[in-house]
């Protein structure tokens, strides 16, 4: 084993990638000889971030502490189980340390694009990644979550070329209705309007997540965001005011255009929802490929003390915490599962 790194039964092999809360690197599991994808996170950073597990509280039973949160989060998570949702499969902390690991099914195949890219998908793929990913986050926003940084790197692939949502990272719990968000977390070129104008200082979340959803459908078929700038506030502007520029090539269709405008609705209010993406002919093909309904694709997670208290393993003292910390600086980003089957 070239980095000879344990956790439990776990042998710690490449980097992944970097989500935002902590880097994901392949992992060998001895008990099952399966592979799978091991996040490893800093509790530190997560409360000082207070990015993760923000749950608005009214009134009723209520974490004692920030990091109960934290694990009332984490038992959601471990709870969701959607064919088009990367499975949680275990989580390992140990008390005395600032680490914690997330154990995920390994997604083979990575990311669906990296984007910008000069090779985007054929729009059949396109549709065919789009439909799971609607499904997935269908399922995310019925469980009153809010992903907020969905974008073609957190949409990953496994061998069945089956597209999972990833990253909860930034994700966002909401109690009624849906969620007022405040601050602007989440990727700057695949944010809305109403995030970054600066003359909203409260917005809706499920508009949001469609937004983004938007910019990403446009990345996975004209293979770059729509609006771009190298800074910020020119970015900003361009999202506020600018109109969506369709290139001629690569061709795609006007109804495929058409859906994208009206997810990049600039008035999130006007903004189309997910119910009408559903039943979009673009998305149906005409009709002929419904979608299922909410009814079918959801069924509502609850979490209760006993799964917060058992949602995670409690790992003993490892000498070895110290070598994984080294190991967390020297980062490649290359997806060693693709690079290593002869391409180049
Ligand atoms: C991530 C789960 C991935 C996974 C993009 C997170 C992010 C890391 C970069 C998304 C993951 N199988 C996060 C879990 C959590 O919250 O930051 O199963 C996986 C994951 C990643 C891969 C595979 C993967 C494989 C090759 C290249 C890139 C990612």
């Amino acid at each position: 084993m070239q980095d000879g790194t344990r956790l439990n039964q776990y042998l710690l092999k490449e980097d992944l990638g970097r989500g935002s809360y902590g880097m994901v690197k392949l992992v060998y599991n001895e008990d099952d000889n399966n592979l799978y994808a091991m996040k490893i996170m800093s509790k530190k950073k997560l409360l000082r971030q207070a990015g993760f597990a923000r749950r608005p509280m009214k009134g009723g039973k209520k974490p004692t502490t920030p990091l109960d949160r934290v694990y009332r989060e984490i038992a959601l998570l471990k709870k969701l189980d959607h064919p088009n949702v990367v499975k949680l499969v275990e989580v390992l902390d140990d008390p005395d340390d600032d680490s914690l690991y997330m154990v995920f099914e390994l997604m083979k195949e990575g990311e669906v694009l990296d984007v910008p890219t000069t090779e985007p998908l054929k729009e059949n793929v396109a549709q065919r990644y789009f439909r799971d990913v609607l499904l997935g986050l269908e399922y995310l926003h019925y469980q009153k979550i809010i992903h907020r940084d969905i974008k073609p790197s957190n949409l990953l692939l496994d061998d069945h070329n089956r597209v999972k949502i990833a990253d909860f990272g930034v994700s966002q719990e909401f109690s009624d209705g849906d969620a007022e968000i405040s601050s602007t977390v989440g990727t700057p070129a695949f944010l809305p309007p109403e995030a970054v104008s600066g003359v909203n200082d409260k917005f809706y979340g499920k508009p949001l997540d469609i937004w983004a959803l938007g910019i990403t459908l446009y990345s996975l078929v004209y293979g770059e965001t729509p609006f771009k700038s190298p800074h910020i506030l020119e970015l900003h502007e361009k999202i506020c005011n600018h109109d969506v520029i369709y290139p001629s090539t690569p061709k795609v269709s006007v109804e495929c255009r058409e859906l994208m405008g009206r997810m990049l609705t600039k008035d999130p209010a006007l903004r189309i929802t997910m119910k009408d993406i559903k039943v979009h002919r673009w998305v149906t093909q005409g009709g002929v490929t419904p979608m299922p309904s909410e009814t079918d694709n959801c069924q509502l997670v609850t979490v209760t003390d006993d799964d917060v208290r058992s949602c995670v393993k409690v790992i003993p003292k490892l000498k070895t915490l110290i070598l994984v910390k080294s190991m967390l600086k020297k980062h490649s980003f290359k997806n060693p599962l693709t690079s290593s089957q002869g391409k180049t």
